[in-house]
């Protein structure tokens, strides 16, 4: 007898939401399709794509722009269309009255619901839209739109008004919506008041206007705009009402503003995977430290290591900057009938003082990020010289008092210490302690297994 599968394969396959960006190609891979596929790609949403223009542009501008033919943008638009089902759209650089015509067309036909960025020039001031297109910007395409995303600059000049406060943005957003667009962002960023603050204002469906206060980051971006808008189209893909998916979206980008990357000479430009990327690491570390106490548990051996106030075992993600980057035991890993034990779950921000050496670790060598502590044994660090590792070691003593007056800060001094005399980061690095100080070993390494790995040859010498 055989057994024929009981669904067929491609009925079992899952069906993901699509968005489609129909946008000019930034060449730097920040701004543009580039950025919005990303963008759909970290709300779990497929990208389909259009290429209006094709630009050549580095982080300091945009050098040559090469339009691409509005044919080529209806049958790239069709072509998707006749085939898959769009769920959202967001259209960013469109550069031609022609282009622009084209896409509204489709969107009427498809009943696209679209989010429109009317982006007009690129944020080094470049322009993106030839001049005649503007109107069909404003006339044909805004009409259109689901939610259309302008900044400052932006609504000044499909207004032909000048925004300097509040005032004049909320005005300015809701004469943007009487243009067509169910809902209008207006995005804040450029206008500069006396805080520190940035206000974008959305003029809602029913007429009422939310204002998203945020602090503002410093620093010139880019690829924000295009991320944004995309990320209010990703949501609505995924389901979101206008009002849900503008609020989400803005989480995004109060998220991936804290972490730009420098890729070239001029601006940073904004990573949309990052907190995907973020919340893998961080799972990864907190695997790695389970991991590594599931072994130290096992070993009786480690137990006379184990230290008195003590045992920590930390690792940190790439490019930590805080005590909440580094995973550790709650409670720390004690002796228990004469066997290591770790007291409570393996979470990030568990330990200062273990956190406080990786960190420290990181701004010389950001590849090493995992340390474990053992109770200080003149025989165990003689293990370590034999076993061939770097030891370095630091005297609490010497402090100098200032520093002293930071709490937790003695541990960052002494490693930037034990690092500077042996001119890098040492493989182990030890103190003799002070008056109500017990002498520790701090074992270095790029992960948690590292780590253990090098205490357990280091043991094998004893
Ligand atoms: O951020 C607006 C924008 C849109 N599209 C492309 C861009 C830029 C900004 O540089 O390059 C292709």
């Amino acid at each position: 007898m055989t057994f024929a599968p009981f669904k067929s394969v491609s009925s079992r396959l899952k069906r993901i939401p699509c968005a489609m960006t129909v946008a000019g190609s930034d060449s730097s891979g920040g701004a543009g399709i580039e950025a919005d596929l990303k963008t759909f790609c970290a709300l779990g949403v497929h990208g389909a794509c259009v290429v209006t223009a094709v630009t050549s542009q580095n982080t300091r501008g945009v050098y040559d722009i090469y339009p691409v033919d509005p044919d080529a943008v209806k049958r790239q638009m069709e072509t998707i269309l006749e085939d898959i089902h769009v769920d959202s759209v967001k259209t960013g650089m469109l550069y031609s009255k022609e282009v622009i015509n084209v896409v509204s067309e489709m969107i009427d036909k498809y009943d696209l619901k679209a989010v429109v960025d009317p982006v007009l020039s690129a944020g080094t001031g470049d322009p993106l839209i030839v001049e005649d297109g503007l109107d069909a910007l404003v006339k044909i395409l805004l009409p259109k739109a689901k939610v259309a995303t302008p900044n400052i600059i932006e609504a000044e000049v499909i207004l032909k008004t000048s925004i300097r406060n509040l005032e004049d943005a909320k005005d300015a957003a809701k004469k943007i919506a009487q243009l067509g667009p169910k809902t209008v962002v207006l995005k804040g960023g450029h206008l500069k008041l006396c805080d520190d603050k940035v206000y974008d204002v959305v003029c809602l469906e029913d007429g009422a206007i939310k204002i998203f206060e945020k602090k503002r980051v410093l620093g010139e971006f880019h690829g924000l705009g295009c991320v944004f808008s995309a990320a209010i189209a990703g949501h609505m893909a995924l389901g979101s009402n206008l009002k849900d998916a503008v609020e989400r979206a803005e989480g995004l980008i109060s998220e991936v503003i804290l972490n730009p990357c420098k890729i070239g000479h001029g601006r940073a430009i904004i990573n949309p995977v990052d907190n995907i990327y973020r919340k893998s690491e961080r799972f990864q570390s907190l695997l790695e430290v389970q991991k590594a106490i599931e072994i130290i548990e096992s070993r009786s051996e480690l137990s006379p290591f184990i230290a008195e106030v003590g045992t920590q075992i930390g690792m940190a993600i790439p490019f930590a900057s805080n005590f909440d980057d580094v995973a550790a035991v709650e409670g720390r890993i004690v002796k228990v009938r004469g066997k290591p034990k770790a007291v409570g779950q393996v979470c990030f921000g568990a330990s200062r003082h273990i956190a406080s050496v990786i960190l420290a670790v990181m701004e010389y060598n950001p590849e090493m990020r995992a340390a474990l502590n053992l109770r200080y044994d003149r025989g165990l660090i003689e293990a370590f010289k034999k076993a061939g590792y770097r030891i370095s070691c630091f005297d609490r003593r010497l402090e100098p008092a200032t520093a002293k007056e930071v709490e937790g800060s003695t541990l960052d001094w002494g490693v930037r210490e034990a690092i500077r005399s042996l001119g890098g980061v040492p493989d182990v690095i030890f103190d003799l302690g002070d008056v109500g100080k017990e002498p520790m070993i701090r074992v270095i390494g790029k992960t948690a297994s590292d780590v253990l790995h090098k205490t357990l040859e280091a043991l094998k010498h004893l």
